[in-house]
């Protein structure tokens, strides 16, 4: 059984490998990474991650980053535990990098305008005034297609729970954290209902909860808005 340690920060994407792990069920330390204070950018973390990023999992001392890597190195490291549903050649299982790809390099980004528009625009105001609205037209295509999706059964690949749905979980609670309307996508609702109800993304949340306390603590806790 390797050892792993996975680096989060609360409210991050580092919630999606964080449920992932408890749905495996395997023992894992999670590492917090006080980004309010840069640690991402001190030395130390920049040597295992020069991206300067989280989340990061530590394999016995080695580091992966991405989350498209990092599930499907757990999907790939623990299969039994269905991470991913089975595949019966190249085709379907590049389909599935695409879904993550999709949470990973299309979804996130919007993620971020919609939740972080100051990262864009210095000026306050017009970061909330043009960059959020902007963001949150884009985010409305995507979620148009999502919640067509989601009608033919409850979860991503239809009955069967992936790791695409904690993808999809925390791209939820972190847009409609800060406002997003969601009302009108009652299928992503019903998901997000779901999803909570399920004892490995509940023991995450206590996890992300944990570290939020260290943070308030510390006065190092930026919350969403
Ligand atoms: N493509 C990366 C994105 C990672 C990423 O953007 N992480 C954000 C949190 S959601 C982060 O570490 N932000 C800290 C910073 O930019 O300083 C992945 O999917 O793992």
């Amino acid at each position: 059984m390797p050892e792993l340690k996975l680096f989060v920060a609360p409210n991050t994407c580092a919630r999606v490998p964080t449920i992932a792990l408890e749905e495996i069920g395997v023992p894992f330390e999670t590492e917090l990474v006080r980004t309010a204070a840069k640690q991402q950018n001190t030395p130390e973390y920049l040597k295992l991650n020069p991206k300067g990023k989280v989340p990061m999992l530590l394999i016995d001392n080695e580091p992966l980053t991405e989350n498209v890597a990092i599930l499907s190195w757990l999907n790939a490291a623990f299969p039994d535990a269905k991470l991913m549903p089975k595949t019966s050649g190249p085709l379907e299982a590049f389909r599935q990098t695409a879904d993550l790809s999709f949470f990973s390099a299309t979804v996130h980004p919007i993620v971020t305008r919609v939740a972080m528009p100051l990262k864009f625009i210095e000026d306050k105001a017009l970061s909330f005034e043009i960059v959020r609205p902007v963001a949150v037209d884009a985010m409305n295509k995507v979620m148009d297609m999502i919640d067509a999706r989601l009608s033919d059964g409850p979860w991503w690949y239809g009955d069967e729970w992936s790791a695409v749905d904690g993808y999809l979980y925390w791209v939820w609670g972190r847009i409609t954290g800060v406002g997003y309307p969601g009302n009108t996508y009652a299928n992503i609702q019903r998901h997000f209902e779901l999803s909570n109800k399920r004892s490995a993304v509940q023991r995450a949340m206590e996890r992300e909860a944990r570290n939020v306390e260290i943070l308030k603590a510390e006065g190092l806790y930026v919350a969403p808005r």
